[in-house]
């Protein structure tokens, strides 16, 4: 053991180790002693078979990566590069076929598993995606959620996950989303943040910036947009879809009132108009009368995003195809359905041999669906237990991404027996609040707000006495104050006073009160955690999440070793007697062995037992269980 601890340092591999070398390091007398790639990959195994892996291991099978050939073609990114953004909303018009974005590499795995996809399993298909789907329009790979999920629960870096898509689909453009004035984050941030937030993801590769507001409030998105079109890039500007336009009883969000917001988004100089149904209410019928309207009082196109959450997802997509929407979303079948994006492969085929045919080859997606059906049991763990389309969606106007969460955050209430109750909440509460667009960060509030309302045993009726002196939920006095933004018909004064108690709430964008941040202050404490002088992308992201940020840059060296881990290894870890071969650097791999788990001690820790490339090593890892 001795001789192998010392053959496997560092300094005697690189040649350094001298006469002096064994009394300065003691502790290779210790058989245990492991270099610190190997300590982080049996931490990180130990911990999980420790911890975590209550259930047998399941196998999974080995995702296949559908061959190609890499060769130099004319695919959307070329074509934008050439004709620069204004041209290209040109081209967009011209194209009889649908164009289609796919989204299974950001909104499909947000809404389906919780953000959880790994770059790892987005990286290895990536390149095959660029060369099989030659027709598609945009891959929508970042933003939303991703970019602090990356950070938080996978300790990735989401920067180096845009490096490695952009460098591996050299061929299409690369789509983001961007809640406005948010950004990725669920909070108004200073207009510096927000200009530089976009100028680095600019930078980085994006091509398309997908821009909303969760008010639907332009001041929400203009700065976001102006930004996106000063680096060149292409601005949609984009209208969340709330209500039904087919409902004549109801008559705040009317066709009229969408058609208007367009012409705004148009006037503010946007490339594209998004409509982003992300909650699935845009049935198919109203998605034909939508699209036609706004075919008719804007020029320029029409990019449908939607959720297949009550299950007629692909029959939006179909009425708006036949109505003229210019681009739609839709996710590969495997990652499809539910509260993802309709199913992608499917529509592909619907439209073959018609007017509007994608051109994109049936075959070829249909082996990319063969290859996320098999990442996505690897994510199970993360999948919400909804099993089939429901259309009491339609009630609650839940979006997508929040309809999978809320359960369990419900539960993390101790409220899991009165879910029924708190979604009827979520509808009460929306009235409440002045029947608002629900999305990031407005549907957190509002989901907020019910399960305080359902703990507290509070009513509509009864909150202006029972609730008067209650402390309420950030997000709840977050919104009421103005600092979302403004909604559309204004705030019910009576319960904005209610919860505000004393304070006085703004009425302009809250760009314009926040100080800038200091990011020299930032660069300062940064160097200080990091031990050298961060990157502009570090500042960029310890801007939005400071304290996400630290976190992750304090355990940089830990985390690095393990982003290149597969998927089944680093959320199921091994069983005992099971050999992997696990990735830890470029080209770089080590054979792992989980030998045994060793039994309680009195410390509270067990002994984990690896075998690593030939060599005995072990790790004590602390049963929180
Ligand atoms: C996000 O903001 O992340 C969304 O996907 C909202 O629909
Ligand atoms: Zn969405």
């Amino acid at each position: 053991g001795f001789l192998l601890n010392v053959l496997n340092t560092k300094e005697f591999k690189e040649g350094t180790c001298d006469t002096g070398f064994i009394a300065e390091h003691p502790e290779l007398f210790d058989i245990n002693t492991s270099t610190d790639k190997e300590l982080r990959v049996m931490e990180h195994i130990g911990n999980i078979v420790v911890n975590e892996n209550s259930d047998a291991k399941k196998t999974f099978d080995v995702p296949v990566v559908p061959p190609f050939k890499e060769e130099s073609y004319k695919g959307s990114k070329q074509i934008f590069d050439e004709l620069g953004a204004k041209k290209l909303s040109q081209w967009i018009l011209d194209q009889d076929r649908l164009l289609l974005t796919d989204t299974t590499m950001r909104d499909a795995h947000q809404s389906l598993m919780a953000t959880r996809m790994r770059t790892i399993d987005l990286l290895k298909v990536a390149k095959s995606m660029n060369y099989n789907i030659k027709e598609i329009f945009s891959m929508e790979m970042w933003g939303g959620a991703t970019f602090d999920v990356a950070y938080r629960f996978l300790h990735e870096d989401p920067w180096e996950r845009l490096d490695l898509l952009r460098a591996a689909m050299p061929n299409l453009l690369m789509q983001m989303l961007v809640r406005g004035n948010n950004t990725v984050g669920y909070k108004n941030y200073p207009d510096n943040v927000v200009k530089k937030f976009i100028k680095e993801s600019a930078e980085g590769g994006i091509d398309l910036f997908r821009i909303f507001d969760s008010l639907n409030w332009i001041e929400g998105m203009r700065l976001a947009i102006e930004e996106t079109i000063a680096n060149g890039k292409i601005a949609e500007g984009t209208m969340c879809y709330t209500g039904d336009i087919l409902d004549e009883s109801r008559d705040k969000y009317t066709l009229e009132y969408y058609v208007n917001l367009a012409k705004q988004l148009e006037d503010v100089g946007c490339h594209i108009i998004g409509i982003k149904d992300m909650s699935g209410l845009l049935k198919p019928y109203a998605a034909g009368k939508l699209v036609r309207a706004l075919k008719n009082e804007v020029s320029i196109p029409i990019h449908l995003h939607t959720h297949d959450t009550t299950g007629n997802g692909v029959a939006t997509v179909l009425m708006a195809a036949e109505a003229g929407v210019d681009i739609a979303d839709t996710a590969i079948n495997s990652m499809s359905g539910l509260t993802s994006q309709p199913a992608l492969n499917s529509v592909v085929a619907a439209l073959e041999n018609t007017s509007r045919s994608t051109g994109i080859d049936l075959d070829a997606i249909d082996r990319i669906s063969a290859y996320w059906a098999a990442v996505r049991p690897v994510y199970e763990q993360f999948e919400s237990d909804l099993k089939s389309g429901t259309t009491e969606i339609y009630k609650y106007e839940i979006p997508g991404g929040q309809y999978s969460n809320l359960k369990p955050q419900v539960e993390s209430f101790g409220l899991g027996h009165k879910f029924k109750e708190v979604k009827e909440m979520y509808k009460d509460v929306n009235q409440m609040v002045g029947d608002i667009i629900k999305v990031t960060p407005s549907s957190k509030m509002v989901g907020d707000m019910s399960i305080f309302m359902v703990q507290n045993e509070l009513t509509p009726e009864n909150i202006y006495e029972k609730g008067a002196n209650l402390d309420y939920p950030d997000s709840v006095v977050t919104y009421f104050k103005g600092m979302m933004g403004q909604p559309y018909g204004g705030f019910p004064e009576k319960l904005q006073k209610i919860v505000l108690k004393d304070e006085k709430p703004i009425t302009v964008r809250p760009g314009k009160l926040l100080d800038p941040e200091d990011y020299e202050a930032d660069k300062a404490h940064l160097k200080e955690i990091m031990g050298h002088e961060p990157t502009e992308r570090d500042v960029t992201s310890y801007s939005l999440y400071p304290k996400v940020f630290d976190e992750y840059a304090k355990n940089f060296s830990k985390y690095d070793q393990l982003w290149r881990m597969g998927s089944d290894i680093f959320f199921h870890g091994l069983q005992e007697g099971e050999t992997a071969e696990v990735a830890v650097g470029e080209g770089k791999k080590m054979i792992v062995t989980l030998v045994e788990v060793g039994r309680l001690k009195e410390d509270g820790t067990r002994t984990v037992t690896f075998d690593i490339n030939g060599s005995r090593r072990s790790v004590d890892i602390t049963d929180n269980t």
